[in-house]
């Protein structure tokens, strides 16, 4: 079952807010017409090219350039000293902690280009800029650096350990920061009466992202006029820009950001890296445009990598099946340096989303952030949410299996009931709606779970092991409540704005600071605008990704565009709507009191053929001789939307399998996904969104995982080595979904960007653990390949005897 696109024409006017209208964006992607950054060719550019450590860990003695700076075509070579004798940026760290304050947060420094110290395998250490890129990558081959190899550590509980290489000066050396949720006390007496204790423990694996374009970015400086321009690969360009700005000492209302087409991010394009601060630096220093396209190997070594937990997790429970207490203890990766939004992943994102859809009532949980011999770990798609998704719905599943229980039915009756909403949680939060039994209900009927138990049987009988695993999720996502953001420790508040412009013609352009890339914003959010203003789709165009042109904005990630930067667009075109009523009131010798607006058109209540389409009112109001008293001509509006909550998705996931214990193989026979987003402003997109979001909880749950060796080498450094999902890889996947609207936007929208994600890889794991059930195996670890499975059937068979 899949929805069909509808071409827009096909479309009435008043239904075009929730309709499956076709990807205006397309065209251009799939014909070559898209412009990516390295598309962009300014003349005189010179090429960057960034010498990366070989080592994880090692004391840089000395960094010798000389050879690299006599070939012919090399315009510069520099390194952290000279930075350093350069006023801007000087010895800056690169980092500034936008994120979540921790008390324990022990903040290290960052420098742009390693300051005698390189601490993972890729990390900075000198820069070339040549004539071309290939000879920038060449002389990179004539730099001699000599390095005294540490002992490294790539996994946080070796590296909290005692005995561990420690790889900062400051603080605890390896202690990112200590952070904890929930009442402990109330959860030890939880488990000091329980009649049963369920125990969990497993890793979520690091993940690399795999965006299908590379970071990339072109500096542009004007030393006439001082302004520079840079052209990135950036999912939030204002916040680049004010990063960047801090960064390099330059003026904020000088430098401008522009995001071109970008091939995906996944959460990896919204982070500050040195490298694209090291373009802009060198554009300025040179006075010429500066070009960096980051190589694959360099996206493997660099990018913010996700995940990367160690959890151990016991539940609670009745002998009738209530959950009476929940405690996690996590340990996280935080990779070498704090990347941008990291601290808050693996707390905030993380720990208030331990309740899942269950009415649990008390919870604790404990995370210790480590520094490790890795790339910075930071937000990659789902942030903190699929891991705690993970951890619950893992529990649930093993508990139910404990008890006896059907897993349907332990999940049930623990559910947070239909008319607890808005529900407050053990841990910090407050759900905003929910009926979790719907999609639950939708989904056991398009799995045929009526029957499933009966199959298995048989199929066991006939030597075939089939599976069925659950994972019913919930997200947290909108990020923005900016006040409810501040009690939880955000440093900053997350809003977002948006400006909604007539033309004279009656054509409108609408300007957003979320910066999408690949999520189709240029069609729903024209479906919005048109919408509100009740005018056609098509004369409706999205601006988004350029600091120049949009007042401002907070940027795409978090599944934040359609309830924070889609209401914000709702409420500039409410003050369109309003400020045009006092133009076509005056226009109609009306009251405006009196004048009514409903598609598109402004009436004299009373008397309908006193009328007047609000495009006309357009014209009027750049074109008329005389405006209404104390309005100004134009016809434009700016909002900043605030909501009052996060938005709340969540859904049932079904993931029907079948295991081979001879060979490890994992087959699906179905997947199903149903979710509740709220309404739909576009359900084509919206079940796009869920299909690659489980693509890449496929890929966590079979395939993918970053590994280290002992001495920090990554030895999944390409595409050959990390396996990133084919097409052939993904289940045939059959989408539903029921409707909750949030209270929270105007929309009565919830995100969709990551839900895929967060849902599928628990999924996956119980039904791997369901089908398995014969053989004794509880589960195994992700990713599951196929020696994995095996490995885990052939222990257990050996621990049996
Ligand atoms: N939408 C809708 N109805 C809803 C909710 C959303 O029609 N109830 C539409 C939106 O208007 C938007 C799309 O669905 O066109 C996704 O909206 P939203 O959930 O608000 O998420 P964002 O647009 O903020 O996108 C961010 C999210 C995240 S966090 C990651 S990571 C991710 C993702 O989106 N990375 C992506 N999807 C991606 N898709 C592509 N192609 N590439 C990425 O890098």
């Amino acid at each position: 079952m899949s929805i069909d696109s509808i071409d827009p024409d096909d479309v009435d006017a008043a239904d075009i807010l929730g309709s499956a209208i076709e990807r205006r964006e397309d065209p251009a992607l799939i014909t070559g017409n898209a412009e990516y950054t390295d598309d962009i060719e300014l003349p005189n550019t010179a090429h960057a090219a960034i010498l990366r450590s070989q080592y994880a860990h090692a004391t840089i003695e000395d960094v010798d350039t000389s050879d690299a700076e006599t070939m012919d075509g090399v315009v510069g070579v520099y390194t952290h000293d000279d930075l350093a004798r350069d006023d801007t940026p000087g010895d800056l760290p690169f980092l500034i902690p936008v994120a979540w304050q921790l008390p324990s947060l022990n903040d290290v420094d960052h420098p742009m280009l390693a300051d005698g110290r390189v601490r993972y395998q890729g990390d900075a250490i000198a820069v070339v800029v040549a004539d071309e890129r290939y000879l920038a990558h060449d002389a990179l081959d004539n730099i001699d650096v000599d390095y005294e190899r540490r002992d490294a550590v790539t996994n946080p509980s070796d590296a909290l350990a005692g005995d561990a290489p420690q790889l900062h000066s400051e603080g605890d050396r390896n202690v990112a920061f200590d952070w904890e949720i929930g009442d402990e006390d109330k959860t030890d007496d939880a488990f000091a009466d329980a009649d049963n204790v369920v125990e969990f423990e497993a890793d979520n694996q690091l993940l690399i992202p795999n965006a299908m374009e590379p970071r990339a970015a072109v500096a542009d400086y004007n030393p006439g006029t001082d302004e520079l321009d840079v052209f990135m690969t950036t999912q939030n360009p204002h916040v680049h820009r004010l990063l960047m700005s801090g960064v390099l000492g330059h003026p904020e209302h000088k430098l401008r950001i522009k995001a071109p087409d970008v091939g995906g991010g996944f959460g990896s394009k919204i982070h500050h890296y040195a490298d694209e601060a090291l373009v802009a630096w060198a554009a300025k220093h040179l006075e010429r445009p500066v070009k960096w396209v980051a190589t694959r190997s360099e996206t493997y070594l660099t990018d913010a990598q996700g995940r990367g937990h160690e959890t151990t997790a016991e539940l609670a429970v009745s002998d009738d099946g209530d959950i009476e207490g929940f405690r996690v203890d996590t340990k996280a990766n935080m990779g070498a340096y704090l990347s941008t939004f990291a601290p808050a992943v693996p707390t905030w994102l993380y720990g208030t989303l331990l309740s899942g859809q269950y009415d649990i009532p008390a919870i604790h949980a404990s995370v210790k952030g480590a520094y490790t011999n890795v790339p910075p770990v930071d937000a990659y798609r789902g942030a903190g949410r699929p891991e705690a998704s993970f951890v619950v719905e893992r529990i649930m599943h093993l508990a139910a299996k404990q008890l006896d229980i059907d897993p349907v039915e332990f999940r049930k009756r623990n559910f947070v009931a239909d008319d607890d909403f808005p529900f407050e949680t053990e841990v910090a939060v407050v759900y905003d709606s929910g009926e979790y039994e719907k999609p639950m209900d939708e989904a056991l009927e398009m799995v045929g779970y009526e029957d499933f138990r009966e199959r298995q049987e048989q199929a066991r009988e006939e030597g075939r092991y089939l599976g069925v695993g659950f994972s019913c999720y919930i997200e947290a996502c909108g990020l923005a409540p900016s006040e409810l953001a501040g009690q939880l420790g955000a440093q900053a508040g997350l809003w977002e704005s948006s400006l909604v412009r007539f033309h004279p013609s009656g054509t409108v352009t609408a300007f957003c600071g979320t910066s999408g890339h690949g999520q189709g914003h240029g069609t729903t959010y024209a479906q919005i605008v048109a919408n509100e203003l009740g005018i056609p789709y098509d004369d409706v165009e999205v601006v988004e990704g350029d600091t120049d042109e949009i007042p401002h904005g907070m940027g795409t990630y978090g599944s934040r565009s359609a309830a924070v930067g889609g209401s914000s667009l709702v409420k500039s075109a409410e003050k369109v709507v309003e400020k045009g009523k006092q133009i076509a009131a005056h226009q109609l010798e009306a009251d405006p009191e009196d004048v009514e607006f409903d598609d598109g058109t402004y009436r004299v209540a009373g008397a309908p053929d006193r009328s007047i389409g609000i495009k006309d009112v357009a014209g009027q109001a750049y074109l008329a001789h005389d405006m209404p008293d104390g309005e100004e001509p134009g016809l434009e509006a700016t909002s900043f939307y605030d909501p009052d909550n996060f938005v709340f998705p969540f859904g049932t996931h079904v993931a029907v399998v079948e295991v081979d214990p001879e060979s490890g193989e994992i087959e699906f026979e179905t997947y199903v996904a149903v979710d509740d987003v709220g309404n739909q402003i576009n359900p084509k997109i919206v079940e796009g969104q869920i299909h690659g979001g489980v693509a890449q909880g496929v890929g966590q749950a079979l395939y993918e995982g970053a590994e280290y060796d002992d001495n920090g080498n990554l030895v999944t450094g390409s595409m050959q080595d990390y396996a990133v999902p084919k097409a052939e890889h993904i289940p045939e996947m059959e989408t539903g979904s029921t409707v909750t609207p949030s209270p929270h936007n105007p929309l009565g929208v919830k995100g969709v960007g990551e839900a895929g994600t967060i849902a599928a890889p628990q999924a996956i794991v119980n039904a791997v653990s369901d089908a398995l059930d014969p053989f004794g195996v509880d589960g195994v670890e992700m990713p599951m390949t196929a020696e994995r499975v095996w490995q885990a059937v052939n222990e257990q068979a050996s621990a049996d005897g």
